[in-house]
């Protein structure tokens, strides 16, 4: 059976003039999980349009396409032209799983929810002649999965080839996050076995490694052992964690020793009434210097994400928030505009209170404003949000949040780190033409090796007001 697997692009990252860094960060890892399940005697293309143009002159009999909310338009078209061909398409990921009745148009067989389950039942009925039209994801679980199918990612296109996720979903519920929506029906978080998610850091070449788990420290047990059964693997690695997870004494100390150097924290906002809105509980009373300051007391980057646009932010959040940040010494920061996914809890309350705008998918890319904003002008709202990037990145503010930190060494990576990242983009825009993203690796390590070289932790076993009750919150990447 020829299998042809396709992860299609936002209009952005196919642009002639300027295609950002970050669509060539990480390669398709969920259609390469899938991959996993086919037989080997199976022909399968997998194509990554953000890094590479489509071939779409083939006729292979199964076309699997994954639908992000910003990419749905394309996937769309793409499996109109496959349907056209006579070619099966199966349509999947989180977009479907959120509108079932709009993706059913375009597909012969949808996925909902993980594929885990469904996929290889489906292989099982579309092998036997009878594929159903829908299928739906209950059993949750990462044991005995077979293993993903790397060989099919063109690594020298990616500058973090080397992601991973050994978990699914996260403990927490906040309203504005895809996740509810998408594990409904199952459980919303589950981990990989420990020694499997071992098992396969083990087999992935080189020193760096990007978990791209919602909440890698979620479940706080399976994240202690893994990071002991990580020391001494000598690995560099980011991931994405809470402010209550990084509070929590001992995790973290465990995390660096194995080598994470930067995390991906959800601050969201300063304001608690936001929080309260959005139910990010876990987040409520937290001291975020307090957790800064542990990160950078362990040589660990902090990648700082903050949402604009929630109801009690007015024209003042902006620079509050930036100047917050660059005087913490936040080494990156990622801001975006409140955006409600379909079948979110934020939506279902957008809806019902008449403040969705449109329903133009590719505008809910977090760059623009799609609701009416409680005390901002949509303008307001989406300039204000550009204004912050620029204001964070400026070189005199990356200078100042350098500043914050107590030694050279520290103050040099956060100017290199920041810097690298937005003030190069001309350079990483020829570096991806000429297909050589995998190239840079070696100097993301090296920034990220550097600053690992750090002074004692102090004494700073920091009280929880309320320890939590089992495990932890989380981020919201991209
Ligand atoms: C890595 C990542 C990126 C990377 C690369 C994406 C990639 N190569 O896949 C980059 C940086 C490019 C990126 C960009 C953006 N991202 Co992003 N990203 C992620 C992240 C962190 C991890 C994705 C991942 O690898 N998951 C692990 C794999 C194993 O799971 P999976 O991909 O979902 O695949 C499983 C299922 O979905 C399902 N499945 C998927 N397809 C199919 C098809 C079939 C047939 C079947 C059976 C099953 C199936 O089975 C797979 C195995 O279980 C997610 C958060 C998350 N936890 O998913 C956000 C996330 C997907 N991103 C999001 C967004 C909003 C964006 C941006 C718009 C952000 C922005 N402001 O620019 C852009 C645009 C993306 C686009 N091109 O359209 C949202 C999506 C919301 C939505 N409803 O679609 C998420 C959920 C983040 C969030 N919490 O809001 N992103
Ligand atoms: S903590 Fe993060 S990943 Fe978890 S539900 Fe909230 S926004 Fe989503």
């Amino acid at each position: 059976m020829k299998v042809k697997m396709i992860l299609p692009a936002l209009t952005e990252a196919l642009s002639p003039y300027f295609r950002p860094i970050k669509y060539s960060l990480f390669p398709p890892l969920g259609l390469a999980t899938l991959a996993g399940y086919l037989n080997p005697d199976d022909e399968v293309t997998l194509q990554d349009e953000h890094v590479e143009r489509l071939d779409l002159n083939d006729e292979p009999d199964l076309v699997v396409i994954q639908v992000y909310i910003t990419s749905a338009s394309r996937a769309y078209a793409l499996a109109d032209h496959y349907r056209a061909r006579g070619v099966y398409v199966a349509l999947g990921g989180l977009h479907v799983t959120s509108l079932p009745e709009e993706a059913a148009q375009h597909a012969d067989s949808i996925f909902l929810g993980p594929g885990e389950d469904t996929w290889p039942t489906f292989l099982a009925d579309y092998r036997a002649g009878h594929p159903a039209s829908v299928y739906t994801s209950s059993v949750r679980t990462l044991q005995g999965m077979p293993r993903i199918r790397r060989d099919l990612i063109k690594r020298s296109h990616y500058l973090v080839p080397n992601s991973i996720v050994v978990s699914r979903g996260c403990p927490h519920v906040c309203d504005f996050c895809y996740k509810e929506a998408f594990f409904k029906g199952g459980k919303s978080f589950y981990t990989q076995q420990v020694d499997d998610a071992l098992g396969e850091i083990a087999r992935l070449p080189g020193k760096h490694l990007y978990f791209l788990d919602d909440h890698l420290l979620g479940n706080p047990r399976f994240a202690a052992s893994l990071f002991e059964g990580m020391r001494g693997m000598e690995r560099l690695w980011q991931a994405a964690g809470t402010v209550q997870s990084v509070l929590r004494p001992g995790l973290l100390e465990q995390a660096a020793a194995s080598g994470l150097r930067s995390l991906f924290v959800g601050f969201e906002t300063l304001n608690s009434s936001n929080l309260q809105e959005q139910r990010k509980y876990q987040n409520l009373n937290r001291d975020y210097s307090a957790a800064i300051r542990r990160l950078h007391d362990l040589g660990v980057m902090v990648n700082a994400s903050f949402v604009f646009g929630m109801d009690e932010d007015d024209e003042s959040v902006f620079d509050r928030t930036v100047e917050w940040a660059i005087n913490q010494g936040i080494e990156t920061a990622t801001f975006h505009i409140l955006t409600p996914y379909p079948d979110t809890a934020l939506y279902k309350r957008m809806q019902a209170q008449g403040r969705l705008l449109h329903s133009n998918w590719d505008l809910y890319d977090t760059r623009h404003v799609v609701y009416r904003p409680a005390k901002l002008t949509p303008e307001a709202l989406e300039s204000g949000y550009w204004r912050a990037y620029r204001d964070f990145y400026r070189w005199s503010a990356i200078v100042r949040g350098a500043g914050a930190h107590a030694r050279w060494g520290e103050r040099l990576r956060h100017v290199a780190y920041a810097g690298g990242w937005k003030k190069c983009e001309p350079m990483w825009d020829l570096i991806i033409r000429a297909r050589r993203a995998s190239s840079m690796l070696p100097v993301l390590e090296t920034v990220l090796a550097a600053f690992g070289a750090r002074r004692p932790v102090r004494g700073n076993a920091i009280e929880l007001e309320s320890p939590p009750e089992q495990s932890e919150p989380s981020p919201d990447v991209a």
